[in-house]
């Protein structure tokens, strides 16, 4: 490596010449033209807004990745404590818009572009975002990636690199149907690491040694090899050096790119079959939420990607020369979910079959090792993989696992003599038929931390799904961190306007990285111009909405009525159904209004997005029932601008990022204690949006910051669900249906929106399928807090005012916080600041 390393006394020039940041727009312009021409081989002749994209994309990445080659080498010269986070989905959305704000080059480059011809809003919009997740999991691992960079943490993402992110949605006749997203096709981001390969198994044999010294060692061979190749995306900071990594792996036949032997042997189809089964692995993210599906190729998923990982991770420790028990205190993994908790499984067997370490000596480095994250309590979330499954793809792991439990049982019939019961409740080995193993017990028993992502959701599961560990290991080990967002992204990227008005309050940008400095903004609550002009904001962003609305639906909608959101994946859980039958309540009582007291009625547009899991046949009702909904009363002359019900195709980041500013109200509903946290939640509230929701999730901390004067919360609380369920099903007489959504539902088997029979599954999942999710229980007290939110609509003064409020107690919920929290109780990792480039 020494010969490879610049002369001492030549590094100063060196160091000069690699720049961080542009000079002015002409070096930008010059870049920017520099890879149109060279890189691109294009022409001015030949220069459309997406060839001014991938040139601005390309010039600012020159920058991104020299500071990212030096954040690397500092944290290698440091050697300090590195967090890695395993996540199966990073939902980042676009990049170039988000990478020129956090370094600073936004201005330098609109200004560039501008001289050339183009508009910076435009150039940003061609980009297709990386869409590698299916909602708020995802997106989390997102904000957290941008805070882990902008608080100069060494932190490093780890996922994988599908080939095809989350289907795009598109509505036809009024159903969803999925069409693949193809997203590689050009994607300035990426950087390939041909050099960084892992050999990972599948299936095989376990075979037992004796070794020379007595013991026995087992040996997993004779499976089949692929391998994963890297593939890096730079993660800059905002306004620091620090420019982290998230590593995504892409799987390829381990015999090189085509096995050619056997291509020359005529055997063409079984050459191509075998570089297909190899690179399917990586091909698809499945598009479920909150449903476990048990799949066998999402377990070879799992697996291929953590063990890529581990081995990557591994082989950056062992360059240290530290000793082994030292491992704990420079790496840290949180597991995103159980998705990758056979890192626990795996690092367990290469410590003990490859490093020849002990057994508890390798199961204390394990355990100091992981902490993990639960994101639900749903029961059919809960990831369980068939024992026989495991035994035939990961033999060796598989008797890891029972080796695991064993000890661990051992450990608590110690503790607990006798409970047999106890045993039977904590065994990561479920007596099912056949056979299965409970993830989330393996991710317990594994780890050092738990956490759940906000305070009612880790009450939850201390008391429920987990309570019998607390038992064995004590309540210290299970802890809350409530779920936090970017404001780069979700104040100043989505909403430059109201940064900027937010700024100018302010004095300065510091909010931006430390949020709290946010509740400066009541000084100015009386000052009736700030009052209007953060008003006329909102309203520009409405504006900005309809006119999306208009071009992609045909639908006029009015800036000026109440617009009412809710976006997010399509469940059972989180109600959209609830929200569509109050639109119908709605509209059957403008309907029986006469004229003149229409008059007086608040106009509203309530807009949904979402995806619906492809599999997941009520959700797609749910969608056929709101689109049919939007047909009838869109273009029902009695009710003209008083309601329109818009469904905005393919919900995605860079459509929240247009959506959530243009929020009067947003819809947080689900049933109390189904919502582990929620994130959007704090994304409206942050863009001046009020919220209605249910006491649930995250919902329960925000009303706590912002005051319950700045919110509509209602329905049941989570601990009376579980009783009113019971009533559902063996209260005599039978509850009675809600009387307001009886209505709706005679209107709906009526045929008002059309054929009745498509939504009356949904009807009887509620009328005969004992209401799980409690829709009737909750109507009334929903339909209540909906009119209330008409009342005060109307009074624009003090709307403002509440909508000024709550915004400036939001501080709470920056996802900087959040990783301070895991930095802090999990990672026990510091700081390591990147010196900057004079
Ligand atoms: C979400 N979970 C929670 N899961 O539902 C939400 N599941 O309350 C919380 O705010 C968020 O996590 C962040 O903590 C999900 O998004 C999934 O997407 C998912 C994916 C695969 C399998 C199971």
């Amino acid at each position: 490596a020494v010969e490879a390393s610049i002369p001492k006394p030549l590094r100063e020039t060196w160091r000069k010449l690699a720049a961080t940041e542009f000079k002015g727009k002409e070096e930008f312009q010059r870049e920017v033209v520099r890879h149109v021409e060279t890189t691109l081989a294009r022409s001015m002749y030949n220069c459309d807004e997406l060839g001014a994209y991938s040139g601005a994309a390309l010039a600012l990445r020159d920058r991104l990745v020299i500071a990212w080659n030096k954040t690397q080498q500092q944290h290698t010269f440091v050697d300090s404590k590195r967090v890695y986070y395993l996540s199966l989905e990073f939902l980042m959305g676009r990049t170039l818009d988000n990478a020129m704000l956090n370094v600073g080059v936004k201005q330098t480059a609109r200004d560039g572009l501008d001289e050339l011809g183009f508009r910076i809003e435009d150039v940003i919009d061609q980009e297709h975002d990386a869409a590698l997740g299916n909602g708020g999991l995802g997106r989390l691992a997102a904000c957290f990636l941008d805070s882990l960079a902008t608080l100069n943490y060494p932190g490093w993402g780890y996922g994988l690199r599908y080939r095809y992110g989350i289907f795009k949605q598109e509505i036809i006749d009024g159903h969803q149907v999925e069409v693949p997203d193809y997203w590689l096709d050009f994607n300035p981001w990426e950087f390939p690491r041909h050099d960084i390969v892992v050999d990972i198994m599948f299936y095989g044999y376990v075979r037992k040694q004796i070794e020379e010294d007595g013991t026995t060692r087992s040996i997993w061979e004779g499976g089949e090899v692929v391998q994963a190749v890297a593939y890096d995306y730079p993660i800059p900071g905002f306004d620091t050096e620090n420019t982290n990594n998230l590593r995504l792996w892409s799987s390829r036949p381990a015999s090189g790119e085509f096995d050619f032997q056997k291509f020359n042997a005529g055997d063409y189809e079984s050459a191509v079959r075998e570089q297909q089964r190899a690179e399917t692995i990586s091909a698809v993210l499945y598009p479920n939420d909150n449903i476990d599906a048990g799949k066998e190729l999402r377990l070879k998923q799992q697996y291929f990607w953590v063990s890529a990982s581990l081995h990557d991770i591994i082989r950056r420790f062992k360059k240290t020369h530290r000793p082994w028990d030292q491992f704990p205190e420079r790496v840290a993994i949180q597991l995103n979910d159980t998705h990758p908790a056979l890192a626990i499984v795996e690092l367990q067997r290469i410590l003990i079959d490859i490093e020849h370490l002990s057994y508890d000596k390798a199961w204390g480095i394990v355990t100091r090792t992981f902490g993990y994250t639960n994101h639900t309590v749903l029961p059919e979330a809960l990831e369980k993989w068939s024992v026989p499954l495991m035994q035939h793809l990961l033999p060796r792991h598989m008797q890891i696992i029972y080796d695991i439990n064993l000890f661990f049982l051992q450990g608590v019939e110690k503790k607990f003599p006798g409970d047999r019961e106890l045993l039977m409740k904590v065994s990561i080995i479920e007596e099912s038929q056949p056979q299965s193993i409970r993830m989330a017990f393996l991710a317990i028993i594994g780890s050092h931390k738990v956490n759940g992502v906000a305070e009612l959701h880790s009450d939850l599961i201390r008391t429920t799904i987990f309570k019998d560990f607390v038992t064995v290991f004590g309540t210290d080990k299970f802890i809350n961190i409530t779920n936090g967002v970017t404001p780069r992204r979700w104040l100043h990227q989505a909403n430059p306007k109201l940064s900027d008005l937010i700024s100018e309050k302010l004095g300065g940008d510091s909010f931006l990285k430390d949020l709290t400095l946010l509740d400066g903004l009541l000084e100015h609550l009386d000052d009736k111009q700030f009052r209007k002009d953060w008003m006329d904001i909102k309203y520009a962003n409405k504006v900005r909405l309809a006119k999306y609305i208009k071009e992609t639906t045909q639908i006029a909608v009015n800036p000026a009525s109440l617009f009412d959101i809710q976006v997010k994946r399509i469940h059972e859980y989180k109600r959209q159904q609830m929200n569509i039958f109050g639109i119908i309540h709605r509209y059957l009582t403008l309907k029986a209004m006469k004229p003149e007291q229409r008059k007086k009625a608040v106009p509203r547009v309530s807009i949904f997005g979402g995806k619906a899991a492809p599999g997941y046949w009520m959700a797609k009702t749910i969608i056929r029932l709101i689109t049919a909904v939007g047909d009838v009363v869109n273009c029902d002359k009695d009710i003209g601008d008083l309601l329109k019900v818009i469904f905005i195709e393919d919900y995605n980041v860079s459509k929240a990022e247009m959506i959530i500013p243009a929020s009067d109200i947003s819809e947080h509903i689900s049933t109390a204690g189904t919502e582990a946290s929620g994130t959007s939640n704090m994304k409206f509230v942050l863009n001046g949006g009020l919220i209605i929701g249910t006491v649930d999730g995250a919902n329960v901390e925000i009303v706590e910051q912002i005051g319950d004067e700045q919110a509509f919360t209602f329905g049941h609380l989570a601990h009376s669900v579980p009783e009113l369920r019971h009533q559902h099903h063996f209260a005599k007489p039978k509850p009675v249906l809600d009387k307001c959504l009886k209505a709706v539902f005679d209107a709906i088997l009526k045929g008002t929106f059309g054929t009745p029979e498509l939504f009356e599954p949904l009807i009887n999942s509620i009328t005969e399928g004992g209401d799980y999710y409690l829709v009737s229980d909750d109507f009334q007290s929903y339909i209540d807090a909906q009119s209330l939110v008409d009342e005060l609509y109307v009074d624009k003064d003090s709307w403002a005012e509440r909508s000024i409020t709550a915004v400036a107690k939001m501080g709470f919920f920056s996802s900087d916080r959040t990783i301070v929290e895991y930095a802090e109780q999990i990672w026990n990792i510091e700081p390591v600041p990147v010196p900057r480039q004079k």
